[in-house]
């Protein structure tokens, strides 16, 4: 009888063990204390030891109304983006960042080939022919991460429980990233709450052309 409560017992624990994961919930507030929607949230393994073999990823970027949607997207290195256009008129969707150049010439509908985005780093995405049009991909190393929402909220659930550093990114981050970075241990609790508050510089918008809101040759 002794024997096979132990047994159970280990058997608890083993399933208990295997089945450990831990959550970070992150919030992200500007410097006048309002939430900071669409700043990406980075979890990396403290070790080093990431969940290894990721399957490929793919994901999307349209162009609705002339603009990027979702204006931010947060991938996993080694993603297929495809960017379809959903206007009546053609976009030529490039990017000159580092992380990845790449041009798609003018096109309607769907381009044939996605793009791979084989490198981490940020890609700021423009229209050559729509100068107001800006967008931004944003290449992680780990594949834990989270964009937040309009409440300035983002979860990281799912993680395998350890240390993480833990850092933010916003299109108007004014500083590095490394300057958000944050030690978060989770490897005990089931569920981290972590804040920041970052600061932001002013948006810069290129107004729209009142030809193109038109419609426009393209
Ligand atoms: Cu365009």
């Amino acid at each position: 009888m002794m024997r096979h409560l132990i047994a159970m017992g280990c058997a608890l624990l083993a399933t208990a063990a295997f089945a450990q994961t831990a959550e970070i919930t992150a919030t992200v507030a500007d410097a006048q204390g309002r939430p900071v929607a669409d700043a990406v949230v980075v979890a990396v393994p403290a070790d080093g030891n990431a969940r290894i073999g990721e399957p490929p990823r793919e994901s999307v970027v349209d162009q609705v109304d002339k603009e990027f949607v979702p204006r931010v997207i947060a991938v996993l290195v080694g993603t297929s983006v495809t960017f379809p256009n959903h206007d009546h008129v053609r976009h030529h969707v490039y990017s000159f960042s580092a992380a990845k150049r790449f041009e798609l010439p003018l096109y309607a509908g769907v381009p044939a080939q996605p793009i791979v985005f084989d490198k981490p780093g940020v890609v700021v995405l423009g229209c050559n022919i729509h100068d107001w049009m800006v967008g931004y991909v944003y290449v992680s190393e780990s594949p834990y991460f989270a964009k937040t929402s309009k409440d300035g909220k983002a979860s990281l659930a799912d993680l395998p429980a350890r240390e993480y550093t833990v850092r933010v990114w916003h299109p108007q981050l004014e500083g590095t990233e490394e300057g958000t970075l944050k030690t978060v241990n989770a490897a005990q609790s089931r569920r981290v709450d972590v804040e920041w508050t970052i600061k932001l510089k002013p948006e810069v918008k290129v107004r729209r052309a009142p030809t193109a809101e038109r419609g426009g040759r393209y």
